[in-house]
């Protein structure tokens, strides 16, 4: 009923302001109606368009202050710094191109408005400015797309140096596990086929292959800070993407087939709550919980901030809900606690 409402009250009002602007046009009515623009018409025009860049400025400005602090803190991967400056030198670039070419755009739109004694300068062509406005952009965009390459196929150069964990990234809808690989660093066979959840074998591990015995499957991700981490991403049922933003790392996980991503964790959880921004940050998201503590609502607990496995990928209805901690550690924590955990051979064992 309240849409219905709503609705109709909408068109009223539109019917409404259309009406009014045909009595004011009625009340404009002027001696002399053409259609040709006046010099008022042109001088207004040109303000306006001065406003228009004013306003651009202003935004710009504006956007700036209110919302950088909602990016991201500093890169917490080896990778991620080279990664961030890529994205810095873009946004650099652009930010000034588009600076430029707005003002010019405008200034001129005002400076040649129209004037009934101007008249156009023929001008047919100049090599040398288009030859200085191809070039610029030439040479600025190949060495973005050169860099993006490069740091590309550093980023995306996945092998066995450095003697990295192997991990795996299974998604379903709507929850992320993970799978260690134990002791002997291979993960089993699996196939989402030998999937049996009344024998607890959720990952539908190869009981047959000796390389699973050893597997853990947690869901919560514990990361040793500083050792190189091969992840390896499946999907049981649809499109996901396993995104961890801290880390500058995201791959879609497909059903079907087994995709990757590696990188080097550099600062643990415990440092990165002391990082400047992210202090701000949890100071501002606490503050807006506590407001909404003394409003009475729910979901107010205070937030202490940690790093996070997200899936990018819009899989259902609750996707926005699909996520799982990650606790980057000492090498000793992380060995205390993977020391702590069932094989999944303990565990079907358990349940036999
Ligand atoms: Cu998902």
């Amino acid at each position: 009923m309240t849409p219905l409402l709503t609705i109709v009250v909408l068109v009223l009002v539109a019917i409404a302001i259309w009406q009014m602007t045909k009595i004011f046009e009625l009340s404009q009515i002027r001696a002399s109606n053409s259609q040709v623009a006046s010099e008022t018409d042109n001088k207004y025009n040109g303000y306006l368009m001065f406003a228009f860049l004013i306003f651009l400025y202003g935004i710009t400005i504006f956007s700036f202050w209110k919302y950088s602090k909602v990016l991201l803190p500093e890169a917490a991967s080896e990778h991620g710094g080279g990664y961030d400056s890529l994205m810095a030198l873009s946004f650099v670039i652009i930010f000034i191109v588009q600076t430029l070419t707005q003002f010019l755009l405008h200034y001129f739109a005002y400076k040649y408005r129209g004037d009934r004694e101007r008249k156009a300068l023929f001008y047919a062509d100049n090599d040398r400015l288009e030859f200085i406005w191809t070039i610029i952009p030439v040479i600025v965009l190949a060495g973005l797309i050169l860099w993006g390459l490069y740091a590309w196929t550093n980023i995306m150069d996945i092998n066995d140096e450095d003697d990295p964990l192997t991990i795996e990234l299974y998604a379903q809808q709507f929850n992320w596990t993970a799978r260690y690989a134990g002791n002997d660093n291979v993960l089993g066979d699996a196939n989402v086929r030998m999937i049996d959840i009344d024998n607890a074998n959720i990952l539908g591990l190869d009981n047959a292959d000796p390389n699973a015995a050893d597997d853990i499957i947690v869901k919560e991700l514990h990361l040793p800070v500083g050792r190189k981490v091969n992840f390896k991403m499946r999907s049981q049922d649809v499109l996901h993407s396993a995104y961890m933003p801290h880390f500058r790392a995201q791959m879609n996980c497909v059903p079907g087939m087994i995709t990757q991503f590696s990188f080097t964790p550099t600062i643990t959880t415990a440092e990165m709550r002391q990082n400047p921004d992210v202090v701000d940050k949890v100071k501002r998201v606490n503050g807006i919980r506590a407001e909404k503590a003394a409003k009475g609502m729910d979901n107010t607990d205070p937030w202490e901030f940690d790093y996070i496995l997200l899936c990018n990928k819009i899989c259902g209805k609750s996707h926005y809900n699909m996520q799982m901690k990650i606790i980057v550690e000492t090498e000793e924590e992380y060995n205390a606690w993977i020391a702590s955990q069932q094989t999944f051979g303990k565990s079907m064992a358990s349940v036999q």
